[in-house]
């Protein structure tokens, strides 16, 4: 087992390394911008390096500040966390050849699931269902007219080097697909410098249901059951779930041995998620993440199983420390994500922490890295806290993300917790009954409410 591992991150995501680490008797190095100095992840542990200047650019996208890091405190690998670097196949590579343990997937794998359309075919091939579309990327709009009338409008262009929402084109029929094929391929060019695309069938009213796995370098697979995050607005997520509300243990079951005899097959190590599209009780793959997730606490409050030891553990050569029948699913549970925000208008709040009373008590985690008097900077994403509750069954989970919505005082910025105490009166949301575009709608109504 590693000695020292450098944590390759900031806020909640470095402190729930941190975590993992002591418990497994891992020293940890801390790595800061200069805007987080007085951060609670640098404080927590037990060593740290001031890697550059306040903007990600300069600090923690810096590699080779990192290995520098990596280098002179002797570390033996390198956790990335979720964003900044963690998906970055080069870094995963230089990690490596600079020899230090990457805490993920080979950057191989990591650069065949960055292309969608290698992650798509990869996947399809592996016998996991997929959105039909076109086969491979689409060069010329004769072929995406083609494709388009086989699969059938409305289709959906996507490029490959999007994800995340980030360029695509709705073709409703024969008169939109030039157009959209054509802005495709220019905004993938200029956002991503590929302007390859590809076509998919859209489906009109999906949820969107990710399914975590895990591999060990010693051929071992196991799933740990699916998460619903149908609940986003622009591609942000603003809660998420688990078990998703929409599946029953049957087709859970199904999907989940169709995800890890595929991945198996990939010869995939570490923490992944397979995201799926779920319309008319059939699952279509879209893309793979592979890295731990923002919302992997309600994976690990329904199994009992941490994520990121076992991220860790599989880095070290180690075995996974469960077979698939030692994962037993219990109970439900709910992440509430907590944006320094103003709830109305999502306009970035960042200030100065005045008082700060996380709730607690029998099912309730807090995953947060701010404390009273601390200032939120500017310079990243708004996420302050994760709220996750759990509860014996779906209506105890939200009962008790009710209560400690309440409970929970964070003075000094605007938070999305009013947000979040409003979806829980939501008659729909209480009842499980919402897709990807439901969101987007509570959120217009609350505003035309408020006049934001
Ligand atoms: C789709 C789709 C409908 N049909 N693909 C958006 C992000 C990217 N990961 C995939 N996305 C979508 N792909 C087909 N064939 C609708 C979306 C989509 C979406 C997906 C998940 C969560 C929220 C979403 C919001 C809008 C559109």
């Amino acid at each position: 087992m590693f000695d020292k591992v450098l944590i390759a991150n900031r806020g909640e995501i470095a402190l729930r390394i941190h975590r993992a680490c002591k418990e497994m008797g891992i020293s940890t190095v801390a790595v800061h911008s200069t805007a987080d100095a007085d951060a609670m992840h640098v404080r927590l542990a037990d060593e740290s390096v001031c890697i550059g200047e306040a903007p990600a650019s300069r600090s923690y996208l810096n590699m080779a500040a990192l290995i520098s890091a990596a280098t002179i405190t002797n570390a033996d690998a390198i956790h990335p966390g979720y964003g900044l670097l963690s998906e970055n196949a080069e870094f995963a590579q230089i990690v490596d050849d600079h020899g230090f343990v990457f805490i993920g997937p080979s950057a191989d794998h990591i650069r065949m699931m960055g292309d969608k359309i290698t992650a798509k075919d990869s996947i399809k091939a592996l016998g996991v269902p997929v959105v039909p579309g076109s086969d491979g990327a689409v060069k010329t709009e004769v072929d995406a007219r083609a494709v388009a009338e086989q699969i059938g409008y409305p289709v959906l262009i996507k490029a490959t080097s999007g994800g995340g929402g980030r360029g695509m084109k709705v073709a409703q029929n024969a008169d939109e697909i030039g157009l959209a094929f054509t802005t495709a391929r220019a905004e993938a060019k200029a956002a991503f410098g590929n302007e390859d695309v590809y076509i998919e069938k859209y489906l009109g009213r999906p949820r969107h249901i990710e399914i975590q796995i895990l591999a060990d370098s010693h051929g071992n697979v196991i799933h740990l059951g699916d998460r619903d995050c149908s609940l986003q607005r622009r591609h942000q997520k603003l809660l998420e779930e688990a078990p998703s509300p929409a599946l029953n243990a049957a087709e859970r079951a199904a999907i989940g041995q169709t995800v890890t005899k595929a991945i198996g097959k990939l010869g995939y190590l570490g923490a992944g998620t397979l995201e799926f599209l779920y319309e008319d009780g059939e699952f279509y793959f879209i893309e793979m993440n592979t890295r731990v997730q923002v919302e992997h606490p309600v994976t690990e409050a329904i199994t009992g199983i941490d994520i990121v030891r076992e991220q860790i553990r599989v880095a070290a050569g180690m075995p996974l420390a469960y077979k698939q029948e030692d994962v037993n699913f219990s109970g439900h549970a709910i992440e509430c994500r907590i944006n320094a925000e103003n709830p109305d208008t999502f306009m970035p709040a960042p200030g100065r922490i005045g008082l700060y009373h996380p709730p607690g008590g029998l099912g309730v985690r807090v995953d947060s890295a701010i404390y009273a008097g601390y200032t939120v900077p500017s310079h990243y994403d708004s996420l302050i806290s994760k709220l996750i509750v759990h509860g014996r069954s779906r209506n105890e989970a939200l009962m008790r993300l009710r209560r400690a919505l309440q409970e929970y005082v964070i003075e000094g910025v605007e938070t999305t917790i009013p947000l979040h105490v409003r979806l829980t009166q939501e008659h729909d949301f209480v009842n499980g009954d919402y897709d990807i575009h439901w969101l987007e709608r509570f959120v217009k109504r609350v505003q035309e409410k408020n006049g934001a």
